[in-house]
């Protein structure tokens, strides 16, 4: 009952409710009201933070209407809704995003001021709310924002961890993480509804009975629960006074476990029961690329979808909706496999609580559920144990193990007994223990699966899941990423912004395509002479930023090179290590004088997953290269590398505007997309990149004249892989390469200490899994090339401009057209 309405009659309490006035005044009294009516402190007596959140909450405000409306409008009107399941949503700082979309800049920088208060102040302080780990999570965030932008009916479903990304400190090089208590000093952006909790259940058993209609049935005999608690988000479009809602999930101890106080009166273990439950959305999982076989992994899943199915079901549906409809009502988007089991958990709900028999509840099943791969690599395709699904799930591991029955029955219908084929396709793998493999769940489920990039869906086809492309003709299919333009190009380099407005008129914000227009300005000396200022005035704004934060100087004269992304063995950080060291090593050997060299800074970002040793181990020689190459007078300070630690959202909208070269280098047909590479190209960087992910699309639009292509193709890596491959032979060869190598190995960045790196240096030479010395010379080459362009400073801005300009396929609003079209069938509703 609490989560009905109360039939209210006063005429005010049916008043459509209405915005604040969107003056400067207006603005003022709702700050001043939410400051002292709502945090209770007066202008004078209020802190930043206070300020802060006080401001926050004046943005709510403003959007507020239009949130209760939307919601009002689109539960009379029923569209098909599209439910974004995703277990990370990397959404970055709201403030600014909230005031852009409002269309409140402005007013609130005006309003603001006559109050003695900055803006730019209370910016500083927001806290991101690092629900990601990297580019699937931030993927997520463009996607909501693109969504709201283009009216599309949607809600974005995920966790509300306690703790997200950790933070990343360097410890003498080496990196240390350190919880990200987000929440710490408010979250003014969320609003929490605890009486609308859903109670979810694990474990137990489950038993056969015969219903009322003589059909056996199965029904599940939970053994404990806990309540997933909605924390309601708004996602405001861009100036069209659309607002959708992010819904994620708090996991909260149920009652049972405050009744155990009192019926044993063992408090102790009442509150490890409690802290047990509350655990489940405690902390995101800091593994990027690679599933954490944890049960508690698994609780998160399954309480997520299970709490988004129902909350979609019993409130978003309503009720007298016929279950066949609802194909026409929703599709789950699977954003990768976390969310997976919500295959088996919509299949109980309609068997075992809405009691349809198999045939229609699959059927349904089948046509709401679409997947999202976002690998290549083998490693992360997630497999859960059938010991752990059936002790934590057991209904839903009955459900999984009949839905392979059929499923490989039809497979034997089609193809005969071809049992070899019949094990690879099984939902059910047996080695090296049996397990379920999510992924060929969701595809045999899924209406479409999709790859990222164009390249990537090939491969997906081609490599990983080769018989279920044959079996499902049109099942496969291809939508690049994208980004969302108001974040990373509006938000992020606002001076970028204007020159595109002056140029173009405003409407690129929301139609990307029309960045075509600058391939004339490209052509215009004094438009180039203006991009160049943009470009030189970011990098100041860069290195004010880099200063405060970790007392870094970034020189506008210098080259700014780049990487920025997850470490991971895969994306080569270490071929970009060995590019420093090789330029280093000329210098400090004499072989090369210092003033010849290009000046350039290198900056790198990357969190490495905790547990990774090798990634952690490169992190450090990162930073011990870093320390001796800055110090080093030989160099002259030609040569500088940064990493400044914490790489997360913010610290991208600043670094990317100001990049004259983005590093995308991953071995061929491991990157499944990247995004990183878009935005640095949306923004004016050049890319240096190997033919993998998205980067090939981009090579494609932007023309390899203005691309810095090396490296294998994919096939050359399979027939490299096919011939063996020994990197020796590559370190035999290559003179430089070998001196570099050298260089590390002899302790020259370890104060002498030759087994610190040793590990690296032996991974090189004798495993290098992802063939880091064969792309080495070409990417030498490249660079050189890189160099060799940069001198032309004027042609190398034409090259920037003309990225921007064709590059305009990747927002993610097209991203969303194309799911839209090919995927889920969910017209605007404006
Ligand atoms: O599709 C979004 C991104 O997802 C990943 O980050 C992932 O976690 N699987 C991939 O590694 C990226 O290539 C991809 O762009």
């Amino acid at each position: 009952p609490i989560v009905h309405a109360l039939g209210a009659t006063h005429p005010l309490a049916l008043a459509p409710v209405t915005a604040p006035p969107a003056s400067v005044d207006g603005f003022v009294r709702e700050f001043l009201h939410n400051l002292n009516f709502e945090l209770g402190v007066s202008l004078s007596a209020s802190s930043v933070n206070d300020r802060y959140l006080a401001l926050a909450q004046t943005v709510r405000d403003y959007l507020m209407a239009r949130w209760l409306d939307d919601q009002r409008r689109l539960s009379e009107i029923k569209p098909k809704t599209v439910c974004y399941l995703s277990a990370e949503y990397l959404l970055g700082r709201q403030l600014d995003n909230n005031l852009l979309a409002a269309r409140l800049t402005d007013v609130a920088t005006e309003a603001l001021a006559a109050c003695g208060v900055s803006l730019e102040e209370l910016r500083e302080i927001e806290v991101e709310p690092g629900l990601g780990n990297g580019g699937l999570g931030r993927l997520a965030a463009c996607f909501i924002d693109s969504l709201a932008t283009m009216s599309v009916p949607s809600i974005g479903y995920g966790i509300r961890y306690e703790y997200g990304i950790f933070r990343q400190t360097f410890v003498d090089g080496q990196q240390v993480e350190q919880p990200d208590s987000w929440l710490r000093l408010g979250s003014p952006w969320e609003f929490p509804h605890p009486e609308a909790a859903q109670t979810i259940s694990f474990g137990g058993h489950t038993e056969k009975y015969v219903d009322d209609d003589g059909v056996e049935r199965s029904r599940w005999i939970p053994g404990w629960n806990v309540l997933a608690v909605p924390y309601n988000y708004m996602v405001p479009g861009y100036h069209n006074g659309r607002v959708n809602t992010l819904r994620l999930w708090r996991a909260v101890a149920t009652s049972s476990f405050d009744l155990r106080v009192f019926n044993s009166g063992d408090y102790e273990e009442a509150v490890r029961a409690q802290t047990y439950a509350e655990n489940i959305s405690k902390v995101l999982y800091p593994e990027d690329s690679t599933p954490q076989g944890k049960e508690l992994r698994l609780q998160q899943q399954y309480f997520f979808v299970a709490a988004s199915i129902s909350d979609f079901l019993e409130n978003v549906l309503g009720d007298g909706v016929e279950l066949e409809k609802l194909p026409s009502r929703v599709i789950f988007q699977l954003n990768d496999t976390h969310p997976v089991i919500a295959v088996p958990e919509l299949m109980r709900v309609l068997l075992d609580e809405r009691r349809l028999d198999w045939d229609d509840a699959w059927a349904i099943t089948q046509q709401c559920f679409a997947y999202t791969c976002h690998t290549l690599l083998p490693e992360a395709l997630e497999v859960w144990s059938v010991d752990l699904l059936g002790r934590l799930l057991p209904r839903h591991l009955e459900i999984i193990y009949r839905i392979n029955e059929e499923f490989l029955e039809a497979v034997r219908e089609r193809f005969g007994d071809d049992e070899m084929r019949i094990r690879n396709m099984s939902i059910i793998g047996e080695h090296p223990y049996r397990s379920v493999r999510m992924a060929y769940l969701a595809t045999v489920a899924g209406a479409k699966v999709n790859g990222v990039a164009e390249l990537h869906s090939q491969l997906l086809r081609d490599k990983v899941l080769p018989d279920f492309d044959e079996f499902y003709p049109g099942k496969f299919t291809n939508v690049t990423n994208g980004v969302t333009p108001r974040r990373f190009i509006r938000l992020a380099n606002p001076d970028l912004a204007s020159l595109i407005t002056e140029a173009l008129g405003a409407g690129w914000t929301i139609d990307l395509e029309r960045l075509r227009g600058l391939e004339a300005y490209a052509e215009d000396p004094e438009f180039r002479a203006k991009f160049a200022a943009v470009k030189a005035s970011n990098k100041r704004r860069l290195s004010d930023v880099l200063h405060v934060r970790d007392g870094f100087d970034v020189s506008e004269d210098h080259m700014l090179d780049v990487m920025v992304k997850r470490l991971h063995e895969y994306k080569r950080q270490m071929l970009k290590v060995l590019h420093i060291v090789t330029e280093y090593e000329g210098i400090a050997s004499g072989r090369v004088a210092a003033s010849a060299v290009q000046p350039r800074t290198f900056v790198f970002g990357a969190k490495a997953a905790p547990g990774y040793i090798m990634a952690k181990r490169i992190i450090h020689l990162i930073n011990a290269v870093g320390k001796v190459v800055n110090e080093d007078p030989r160099v002259e300070g030609r040569l500088k590398v940064l990493f400044p630690p914490n790489y997360n959202v913010t610290l991208a909208e600043r670094l990317i505007p100001a990049a004259d070269l983005s590093e995308q280098i991953s071995l061929a047909g491991k990157e499944a997309s990247g995004t990183g590479n878009m935005k640095f190209a949306l923004n004016g960087a050049l890319t240096v990149g190997t033919d993998d992910g998205a980067n090939v699309e981009i090579r494609q639009l932007v023309g390899d004249d203005n691309f810095f292509l090396f490296g294998m193709t994919e096939p050359e890596v399979e027939a490299l892989w096919a011939k063996g491959y020994r990197p020796a032979d590559f370190y035999q060869q290559d003179d430089d390469l070998r001196r570099a190598i050298d260089l590390i190995a002899s302790g020259a960045f370890s104060d002498g200490d030759r087994s610190v790196f040793e590990p690296i240096v032996s991974n090189l030479l004798y495993d290098d899994r992802f063939m880091v010395l064969a792309d080495y010379s070409s990417y030498i080459a490249a660079q050189a090339q890189v160099d060799a362009a940069y001198a032309d400073q004027d042609a190398w801005t034409r090259s920037a401009i003309l990225n921007i300009a064709r590059c305009g396929f990747f927002s993610s609003d097209r991203s969303m057209r194309d799911y839209i079209d090919r995927i889920w069938h969910t017209p605007p509703v404006l």
